[in-house]
């Protein structure tokens, strides 16, 4: 029982519908991690890693058809169907709840439900939210915990009247045709079911921090951003902040916590991790925008991750991280492709079958040890890059927005945007093109304005008028600017090295928030000249920068038709101001 009437009710009604055998309030505390760590490893639902080589690390497997966030099962549930708008599932809320009732209804018989009250954001600063999430996974408790601020200052916060969001998960008997994810933005609750996996289940994640919060932030006046954010300090000790939005597999996390390469390290660049995956951005009476990152840890995907790709992320996840779906090797250790060193001999892949390095399947391909979606759980404030501005209420100044997308022949390295409108129609324009790794057909082009595709939680027409009216609101807006790392030469070969290196472009953008950086006016934007690039210390011919920074008229005609056939189907929502921003595009080519 808490002072709060509202919510001790909805959880006594969600267990007189899920049936509960037991209800367990999440305090926050040590000894209850040992207790839940305890109980998980006795049931087998997870397990304990060697502790002496990776301390406090547990090991878990999910269910082989429940290893990724499953978009097609995840709806709006609004009173009208527009509302979601043409980029989202929609269902009405009567639905949503008849539906999913009827999976919930008595599926945590035999099971404990656990009451996690937490923080999104510092607990008590105006920027943050308070949830709740019910659920019957103790993966998920001991997930939430290093995900989010959970326990009883969080009760303390929400006081007797406060606002939450009220998330209800259950995993049901985990089959694809029983798993809903289910968003009421207008009763500001969330219910998924049928999941046990990742963005389907951490509900403070992409489902409060994304969907719900977007909802909640247009009418509130703030944005709820899938965006990292760093710090960069300079040789004179000045620290500047950068939010930046990139589709998937372009290295959003790796940007985050990247190591200066050595010309700039010696000239004493640093960066500060502030977060990887989201932020929630608000004008200050200064009319400018600050930024918190309402997570307290990191769900990153672990193939790929290695001393190369992010020595930082290698370094926070030696302890107390939660690992998911990777090779499980016989002395408690585990490995992924793609990481570091070599495959152990043998060990238990993804779905605990015995595995060897070198295994075929059927059809001659090799066996993966690790899901390409594996994940570690780590506590931000692990990583050694990791910011002393966390846990400030006010959050930090952001000077520059950046949007990025993977295109071999289309964006240059760098430019700026006009202004913000026009800053807006990069973002919404934003696009990537696929690599072998994904789905699809290989080159194909992808539109993800501001990379919420899948996260905006009402019509995104209206987003993007949020978005105009934001900056409408700022005296001081911080400058937009457009990024790609991945444009390649005529072999196919990448033009820029990429990695920590990228902080050079990054370097340019807070010069040119200063007006300290030269560029060219073109019809996309101020691109970036060769000479005010800081190459020192960096092997790259004056070829491949010129061609790294080129504008080609015919290429981006073509992609003005693309943009206006995406633009179309958010019909009479979509703002004006960015129809004429493409018409003044067009006519300037
Ligand atoms: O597949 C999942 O459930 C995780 S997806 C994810 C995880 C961390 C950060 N971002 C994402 C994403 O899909 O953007
Ligand atoms: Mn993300």
């Amino acid at each position: 029982m808490t002072q709060h009437r509202e919510l001790d009710e909805w959880v006594e009604e969600m267990a007189r519908m899920c049936q509960p055998d037991e209800v367990v309030w999440i305090d926050g505390s040590e000894e209850e991690r040992e207790r839940l760590t305890g109980d998980a490893v006795s049931t087998g639902e997870m397990s304990m890693l060697d502790q002496e080589k990776l301390p406090g690390c547990l090991y878990h497997r999910t269910a082989p058809n429940d290893v990724a966030r499953t978009e097609n099962l995840t709806y709006i549930c609004t009173t009208l169907r527009e509302d979601a708008g043409p980029t989202n599932n929609w269902m009405s809320p009567e639905e949503g709840y008849r539906r999913g009732g009827e999976i919930f209804r008595g599926s945590m018989r035999g099971r404990t439900m656990y009451v996690i009250p937490f923080s999104m954001g510092p607990v008590g600063s105006p920027f943050s939210k308070i949830g709740v999430e019910l659920t019957d996974s103790i993966y998920v408790v001991l997930n939430m915990r290093i995900m989010t601020r959970v326990g009883t200052p969080v009760l303390k916060q929400l006081g007797a009247g406060g606002e939450f969001t009220k998330c209800l998960h259950g995993k049901a008997d985990r089959d694809i045709n029983k798993r809903l994810i289910l968003h009421f933005p207008e009763d500001n609750a969330i219910w998924s079911v049928g999941s046990g996996y990742g963005g389907n289940v951490l509900l403070g994640k992409k489902c409060l921090a994304l969907r719900i919060a977007s909802y909640l932030s247009k009418s509130e006046g703030w944005l709820a951003e899938h965006m990292l954010i760093m710090g960069v300090e300079d040789p004179e000790g000045r620290i500047e902040y950068v939010a930046a939005a990139f589709p998937s597999a372009c290295g959003k996390t790796n940007l985050a916590m990247l190591l200066p390469p050595e010309g700039l390290k010696a000239k004493g660049y640093r960066i500060w991790t502030v977060g990887d995956d989201i932020a929630w951005m608000r004008i200050d009476t200064d009319g400018r925008l600050w930024a918190i990152n309402p997570e307290t840890g990191f769900f990153g995907v672990a193939p790929g991750t290695n001393n190369k790709t992010n020595p930082n992320m290698m370094k926070t996840i030696g302890s107390n991280t939660i690992y998911t779906n990777v090779v499980l090797t016989a002395d408690g250790t585990v490995w992924w492709e793609d990481g570091d060193g070599p495959p152990p001999a043998e060990g238990w892949d993804w779905q605990g079958r015995p595995w060897k390095p070198g295994m075929m399947d059927d059809n001659g391909k090799p066996v993966l040890g690790a899901h390409p979606n594996s994940r570690f759980t780590a506590p931000v404030t692990q990583c050694p890059s990791h910011s002393f501005r966390i846990e400030h209420h006010h959050g930090v100044l952001i000077s520059a927005i950046i949007f990025g997308g993977r295109r071999a022949h289309l964006a240059p390295l760098v430019y700026e945007a006009f202004d913000w409108e026009h800053g807006v129609f990069v973002g919404a324009s934003m696009a990537s093109e696929r690599t072998a790794a994904q789905f699809g057909e290989l080159g194909e082009v992808r539109r993800d304005p501001m990379a919420m595709l899948p996260f905006c939680g009402y019509h995104m027409g209206d987003y993007f008028e949020h978005w105009l009216n934001m900056g409408r609101r700022m005296t001081q807006p911080p400058k937009i600017f457009h990024v790609n790392w991945f444009r390649t030469g005529e072999n196919g070969e990448f033009l820029w090295p990429g990695y920590g290196e990228n902080l050079r472009v990054i370097e340019w953008i807070l010069d040119r928030c200063r007006g300290e950086a030269e560029a060219v006016r073109t019809p996309i934007g101020y691109v970036a000249t060769p000479d005010s690039l800081d190459l020192t210390g960096l092997d790259i011919s004056e070829d491949a920068l010129k061609k790294l920074l080129t504008v080609k008229r015919d290429d981006w005609r073509q992609e003005t038709e693309q943009i206006a056939s995406f633009f179309q189907q958010f019909g009479n929502r979509f703002p004006k101001a960015l129809w004429e921003q493409l018409e003044a595009l067009r006519g300037s080519l």
